[in-house]
């Protein structure tokens, strides 16, 4: 299955991934989703987010869903989605081998959007699917290129019906594999962690307007440069963050006209900012943006901050962490925190009993081609999913 997938959407410069919602790339990767649940007799439900199920049905009550995402940021790893859905088909796989029958349904999902990097913002797919975004304004979510999301999903032959289908339904419990997104594990020297709980994060976008010049003939003091309030902002944002622990980021910068030889007249840059609490996220932002105005108004240039994504702390159900992380051979698997955001995040959010399970990344490296994970772990996770479902869906197995 790793092999399958390992060529679709790959960048043969970076060795990066795009596989961006709609495209042919992740298309190709939807297409072969469909594929692994044929082969597996999976009974595949889909809603008009453009988000998929495929579900065991065997025994009955609510199911038991894992899975994750296909999509990648841009010039992505291979791991971030893809291994919890590869590890999902392998975990059937193997519970089958051990002849396991399942007393509940056992379903393999897969998300759209959960980068957000076509149409900004995050978990788009499972946000469609609990409500926590409507429809109508999913409907104004807009590309790089001006394509609004319906007409994506159109080009890409999906009718789009955007809103919470019946895919829900059936589910009593989520369960998400996902790599590593930092050191927590390996610096443990763990194979596998259970997420105790998501940081709250968001994404704002900043507009800097200055004044258009030329770049020799206009004295420095008679500018009104956006570029030099944005990237004084920017020093803000990572002296404000390292100050107080925490993590901002300023990734995308679009400038107009982007002329060698001119003062640019406008400035958009975004910033992905994420704190350990809802409150301190806002006082991060709020202070960013303070001190962005201020010098704004220093240069003679004009801002305006619009979050664009946000994402409140997410605290997963402790006793399901603990039912999960508790009694293996090696011990416990440790419980440990993320900044990192997941569609377990919303679904968890909404209500959904959820788990998620971390697979260690050597370098901790993530949203980068250099992403990688050891197959002996990646098999352990395999292992760890199983055996999880077996505790979630065997006999006996609680609601
Ligand atoms: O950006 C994130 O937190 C996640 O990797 N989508
Ligand atoms: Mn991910
Ligand atoms: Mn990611």
């Amino acid at each position: 299955m790793w092999r399958d997938l390992d060529p679709i959407g790959r960048s043969a410069s970076s060795g990066g991934y795009f596989r961006q919602p709609f495209g042919s790339a992740e298309r190709e990767c939807h297409a072969w989703f469909l594929e692994q649940c044929a082969a597996r007799g999976l009974e595949v439900e889909s809603d008009g987010n453009g988000n998929t199920i495929g579900w065991w049905r065997t025994g009955e009550g609510q199911g038991v869903l894992t899975g994750s995402h296909l999509d990648s940021v841009l010039d992505g790893g291979a791991y971030d989605g893809p291994l919890g859905v590869v590890s999902s088909f392998a975990a059937i796989d193997l519970l089958r081998d051990r002849g396991f029958v399942p007393q509940r349904p056992l379903g393999v999902g897969a998300f759209v959007e959960e980068e957000g990097s076509r149409f900004g913002l995050a978990c788009l797919g499972s946000r469609l699917m609990t409500g926590a975004i409507s429809p109508a304004a999913a409907q104004e979510l807009r590309d790089r290129d001006g394509v609004p999301l319906p007409d994506a999903m159109a080009a890409s032959g999906l009718d789009p019906s955007l809103g919470p289908g019946r895919l829900l339904e059936g589910v009593g419990v989520f369960v998400e594999l996902h790599v590593e997104q930092g050191r927590d594990l390996v610096d443990r020297g763990a194979a596998i962690g259970v997420a105790s709980e998501i940081w709250p994060h968001g994404r704002y976008r900043f507009d800097f307007t200055g004044e258009a010049n030329h770049a020799g003939t206009t004295r420095m003091e008679d500018r009104h440069d956006p570029m030099l309030t944005y990237a004084m902002t920017a020093m803000a944002a990572n002296e404000q963050a390292r100050a107080s622990g925490e993590r901002a980021t300023f990734g995308r910068i679009e400038a107009v006209p982007n002329g060698t030889n001119a003062v640019p007249s406008r400035v958009t840059a975004w910033l992905d900012a994420r704190c350990a609490t809802d409150d301190s996220l806002e006082k991060l932002v709020t202070e960013i943006g303070r001190m962005g105005h201020d010098r704004a108004g220093r240069d003679g240039t004009g801002l305006s901050v619009t979050a664009e994504s946000v994402s409140a702390r997410v605290g997963f159900d402790p006793d399901l962490a603990g039912r999960l992380a508790d009694g293996h051979d090696g011990g416990a698997w440790p419980i440990i925190p993320t900044q990192a955001g997941h569609d377990a995040g919303i679904l968890s959010a909404a209500g959904i009993p959820t788990a998620m399970l971390f697979v260690r990344n050597p370098t901790g490296v993530s949203h980068s081609p250099a992403e990688a994970a050891e197959t002996a772990d990646c098999l352990a996770g395999v292992e760890a999913l199983a055996t999880s479902l077996e505790r979630l869906a065997g006999e006996g197995a609680t609601e």
